[in-house]
């Protein structure tokens, strides 16, 4: 199936070999900083000297005096700012293109929406580098590479990224095991830091130690020397505590059944090591998640510990927020000042706390109000449709897809945004 993108990428190949000095742009978060290390890894292969620069968008704009300028999960929706790069250009990206590219110099596009490829869920950034990759030299065991912005992405093990994750297993560079899909460490730790499931055991030790005495399960081992025996009342206990909780059935299967193993990369945990490098860039130090993706150990304990605290900040904020958390007639909602992230809570809660209505999260900041919408396949809303005609009506600016959208709004017409979102989730139930 990734033969059908061979060609482009073969041609992005020839201009990486042909040229001196190579500047990739990519994007901040875990995709665009691990197809940024897929492509650089191939580069220092061949002895081609590169820089690494990170961005939010492309529309920050390209400067630079490389003969080849790759531009990374980033590039295909802006044509006009890529036709004035004076330069060859490569672009390795899976967004949907957005019009024509009249390169200056040379230029490679490769996308797997140009080649009939589904790249929304079916091929990231990551894994459309890798093809690329391999182009360049036998560069199979970046597989384990490519599965960080594949799983990033929350994209699916399916189509060209299921081929890719295929070549990493054949290779030996990644193992698919039976077990949970948590983090590594101690039991207690893991329990207690866990966002993905949510188990809203932070600072409760009481509860913590008493979830571990039901168990039967020793808090002081390692997650990954479990026996098949501890895993199952482990899962048994989570499972329960999520269906209390309130949580969407479907996260169930998430973290239950198989998990990833990279055989050479410095976090072998996938998931664990996907955070991590999304932390690292969340928290303005891509360079860091970059360096960890490049199998730099000098850098893995700053990785930890940034990883470490910016879980400790989501956690400590759900605690103090779930309190806050307000009824309308149709959804809920939490109105927030300043909050420091608005996603992650927004993900979190309506995942894992209250999954029967769709929630929205409104982060007021000085006049302008951040919305993240969340619903999930069991309630029959759009958010992304319902954030759009909401957010218009108040002057603002929104969009996305059913169970993920988002807004940007007025500060002050907060309470009549909310309202009209509430009007319209009921809208479409009472239909
Ligand atoms: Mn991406």
């Amino acid at each position: 199936m990734l033969d059908i993108l061979r060609v482009e990428a073969l041609n992005a190949g020839s201009l990486m070999k042909e040229s001196d000095f190579v500047h990739i742009y990519t994007h901040y978060d875990a995709d665009g900083i691990s197809s940024a290390a897929v492509i650089a890894s191939a580069l220092h292969r061949i002895e081609k000297p590169f820089q690494v620069t990170f961005l939010k968008g492309l529309s920050e704009g390209v400067e630079s005096d490389a003969d080849l300028i790759i531009l990374s999960d980033m590039g295909s929706g802006y044509p006009d700012i890529v036709s004035q790069i004076d330069a060859n250009v490569v672009i390795i990206d899976h967004h949907f293109p957005a019009g024509k590219i009249e390169g200056k110099k040379k230029l490679a596009h490769v996308n797997p929406h140009l080649a009939g490829l589904d790249g929304t869920f079916e091929l990231s950034a990551s894994a459309t580098a890798y093809v690329v990759a391999n182009t360049l030299g036998e560069n199979s065991d970046l597989a384990a590479v490519a599965l960080v912005g594949i799983l990033g992405d929350k994209q699916k093990i399916v189509g060209g990224n299921a081929e890719v994750v295929r070549q990493g297993i054949e290779t030996g560079s990644i193992e698919v095991k039976r077990g949970l899909n948590l983090y590594s460490g101690s039991v207690r730790e893991v329990l207690m830091i866990s966002t993905e499931p949510y188990l809203d055991l932070y600072n409760k030790e009481d509860e913590l130690e008493e979830f571990l005495k039901k168990t039967g399960v020793d808090g002081d081992r390692e997650i990954d020397d479990l026996t098949e025996d501890e895993l199952r009342r482990l899962a048994d206990g989570i499972l329960l505590r999520l269906l209390r909780q309130g949580a969407y059935e479907g996260v169930v299967e998430e973290f239950t059944g198989k998990k990833f193993i990279l055989k050479n990369e410095l976090i072998t945990n996938a998931v664990m090591f996907t955070d991590v490098v999304n932390a690292c860039g969340r928290a303005s130090a891509c360079s860091i998640g970059f360096a960890i993706c490049m199998r730099d150990k000098n850098y893995l304990d700053r990785a930890v510990n940034i990883w470490r605290e910016f879980q400790e900040e989501i956690l400590k904020e759900l605690n103090r927020r779930k309190d806050e958390i307000s009824e309308g007639e149709c959804i809920r909602y939490l109105i927030m000042d300043n909050a420091p992230t608005t996603s992650p809570l927004a993900s979190i809660i309506s995942r894992y706390l209250f999954s029967d209505r769709p929630f929205i999260a409104l982060n007021l900041k000085n006049s302008i109000s951040k919305v993240s919408a969340r619903s999930n396949p069991k309630i029959p809303v759009d958010m992304g449709e319902i954030m759009r005609k909401a957010s218009m009506k108040v002057g603002g600016r929104g969009g996305g897809h059913k169970v993920a959208a988002g807004a940007t709004i007025p500060a002050e017409r907060a309470d009549e945004f909310v309202k009209e979102v509430d009007r319209l989730c009921c809208a479409v139930h009472g239909s």
